[in-house]
């Protein structure tokens, strides 16, 4: 059985070399935008988005070049939303990764124009041809991409985050909030193996079926670890959602029911790849650690 944790950190170097490649830039006047976009994004995140990326590209023998590339693009929207979420006007972190987040180290300006940079590269990214041969799997990657990240994907999910009452929100919409804010992304990185490999249509809806489990899972583990996590471990500060009176899994349900929620999501989420074979086994192991995290 393939390890998680060594395929997981193979999978991040890959990231970091290609992300690094796709953002080089000579000095110019503008290069301190660029010298913040790499800040952003090649600063030690766990890399799971461009993991499931590959994986789900490996169930249908998608090249390795075209993988990275799609998993690149969903890295940089990913890291776009933090760069903007710990702005003072969003989420106002001063830490992100175990290090000063993007407006800490360089200004607010520069911060809202690095994200800008990487959102926008990363659709640059899915339309080169590098990425896919053929222009219409390319676009329909650009489409999913833009849906998955816009209002009616994260931006709308981080709005209605933005806006919820906790003491009257109900849990159908802190799940729909959570599907947008976090789910989106996932459901994007698991559709764009079977987008680049012209899977069946059977093999889509298993993708999505594991993706808004695991995407559920991932977010109720990500509350969980603000409630009860270490701030050395998770390398960013904790216990915010609380002082800040948001309205998450842990607020509705309470430390105990939201464990046992996640694991219940990670064990349904591993269900809906029963028609693949043991390929996706590290998809498998990836909801499960998903879910035991400590960062
Ligand atoms: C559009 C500004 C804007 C924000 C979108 C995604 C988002 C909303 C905000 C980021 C903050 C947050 C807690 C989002 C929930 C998604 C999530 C669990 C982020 C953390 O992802 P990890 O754990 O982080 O994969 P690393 O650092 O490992 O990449």
């Amino acid at each position: 059985m393939p390890d998680i944790t060594a395929t997981l950190a193979a999978t991040a170097r890959l990231v970091d070399e290609e992300l690094s490649r796709l953002l080089t830039m000579p000095a110019t006047p503008e290069s301190q935008v660029f010298d913040a976009m790499r800040y952003a994004s090649l600063s030690g995140g766990k890399r799971i988005r461009p993991f499931v990326v590959m994986q789900s590209a490996g169930l249908f023998s998608v090249s390795e070049k075209s993988a990275l590339r799609a998993a690149c693009a969903v890295e940089m929207v990913h890291c776009y939303s933090l760069v903007h979420d710990d702005l003072p006007a969003m989420d106002d972190d001063d830490v992100r990764r175990g290090r000063p987040s993007v407006h800490r180290q360089f200004d607010e300006a520069t911060a809202i124009l690095a994200g800008d940079g990487l959102l926008t590269l990363a659709f640059e990214v899915l339309a080169h041809r590098d990425t896919h041969a053929n222009p219409a799997v390319r676009t329909s990657l650009i489409g999913a991409l833009a849906k998955a990240a816009g209002g009616h994907g994260m931006v709308g999910g981080q709005m209605m985050d933005l806006l919820a009452d906790p003491d009257t929100i109900s849990m159908p919409e802190v799940t729909r909030l959570q599907q947008m804010k976090t789910g989106a992304l996932f459901a994007f990185a698991c559709e764009a193996g079977p987008v680049l490999g012209n899977a069946p249509d059977a093999a889509f809806e298993a993708m999505r079926g594991y993706a808004h489990d695991l995407g559920l899972a991932f977010q109720i583990t990500d509350d969980l670890l603000d409630a009860e996590g270490n701030q050395a471990e998770v390398g960013k500060q904790v216990g915010k959602d609380a002082a800040k009176r948001k309205a998450t899994f842990v607020h509705l349900m309470g430390v105990e029911r939201a464990t046992a929620q996640a694991k219940l999501l990670a064990e349904q989420s591993v269900e809906h790849l029963a028609i693949f074979d043991e390929k996706a086994d590290l998809l498998r192991q990836i909801a499960r650690f998903s879910v035991e995290r400590r960062r």
